[in-house]
């Protein structure tokens, strides 16, 4: 495989694509009017494509980690990242891309944990709901890459629409949409609490940035897909590149459940609530809107197109394929300024509402 040859020189991305994303349809999405371009795609019926990393010959994404991490059907180039699994599953860990001659350890809360090959383990999580952290390191003690695993409650724990007693609410029936496969309810849910809301799940984004807005003390609940932090952390070092800082993006919306969907009067079958979309802005000076970032003196609908036109950049790229979703552009209301919606869907949808 041409892969072998490029180990040195270049820094893999890829996300697999996830099959189940594969027939996805717009339909009751984010925006009823979005106009839907369906792609073709895999047809494939597994849940979890073979791995088959995208090579990216391009310098300037270098990655954070010396190596790119293999996580089940994604693959991670940054240093940090989370890992959301149920109770005692099983995740297997690949290390893709090393750097050469190098040889890494896995150790979970300083422990080892044998490899089954040279670069690959069989992880179990613990039985119990709670957080986990790994460690990968190199010989010399570096520590390469920290995961922070979040072992889920398991949905089955969801009792007339909570968990002790935060409002999660039902999901809608999956028949109710053409395509089920990537509409299915979350397997699990992950407990937030005051203590570990701050962790870090990639290089810049943390647990809490992600919760419901709803009304609640804690524990709070929430449902995550890594391909949507893939996506956001991609975006964010896109924008970087291009000459228009990013030190804070906000994310105004990240999961929701389908209580509170509900309750905003938003389509049922939002992205939101499947733990891949987020309402996003760059907002560099802290005052919760929408930075100028065309410079033109003011914020409106504009800014939010530089940031749409980014995520349209990244849509032409190999890499970014097991990416693709949703694009929403939102003008400014009086109540908040300008934003993007993005999602992992599976299919292009494109919406702009000004
Ligand atoms: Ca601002
Ligand atoms: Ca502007």
């Amino acid at each position: 495989m041409i892969v072998n040859n490029l180990i040195a020189s270049v820094v893999a991305f890829a996300l697999l694509f996830n099959a189940h994303y594969a027939h996805a349809l717009a339909q009751g999405a984010d925006a009823k009017s979005a106009e839907v371009v369906q792609k073709k795609v895999s047809q494939r019926s597994t849940q979890r494509a073979p791995h088959e990393p995208v090579v990216v010959e391009n310098k300037a994404h270098l990655a954070d980690a010396e190596f790119s991490l293999k996580i089940d059907n994604i693959v991670v180039p940054y240093n940090a990242f989370s890992l959301f699994v149920l109770p005692e599953e099983v995740t297997e860990l690949e290390i893709i891309y090393p750097t050469p001659d190098k040889t890494y350890q896995l150790f979970e809360n300083g422990v080892m944990v044998e490899k089954s090959e040279s670069m690959t383990w069989h992880w179990q999580a613990k039985d119990t709901p709670g957080e986990q952290r790994l460690e990968i390191r190199s010989e010399d003690g570096q520590v390469n890459m920290s995961l922070n695993v979040f072992v889920m409650v398991p949905a089955e724990k969801v009792q007339g629409g909570r968990l002790k007693y935060y409002h999660i609410g039902p999901y809608p029936d999956e028949s109710e949409v053409k395509n089920k496969d990537v509409y299915v309810e979350p397997e699990g849910f992950i407990e937030v609490t005051q203590k570990n809301q701050d962790l870090l799940l990639s290089p810049h984004f943390k647990l809490k940035e992600f919760t419901s807005k709803q009304r609640s003390g804690y524990p709070k609940f929430v449902y995550l897909r890594p391909s949507l932090l893939l996506k956001l952390e991609m975006l964010r070092r896109e924008m970087n590149m291009n000459n228009i800082h990013v030190s804070n993006l906000v994310i105004m919306s990240g999961y929701r459940t389908p209580q509170y969907n509900k309750s905003i009067g938003n389509v049922k079958f939002s992205r939101h609530v499947y733990g891949d979309a987020a309402d996003i802005f760059v907002d560099n000076d802290g005052n919760y809107r929408m930075d100028d970032l065309n410079s033109d003196g003011l914020v409106n609908i504009k800014d939010a197109d530089v940031m749409a036109n980014m995520i349209a950049e990244l849509n032409k790229r190999s890499e970014y394929k097991g990416l693709i979703g949703g694009l929403g552009v939102y003008g400014p209301k009086p109540h908040r300024g300008p934003f993007i919606h993005v999602d992992t869907r599976g299919i292009k949808a494109r919406w702009r509402k000004p």
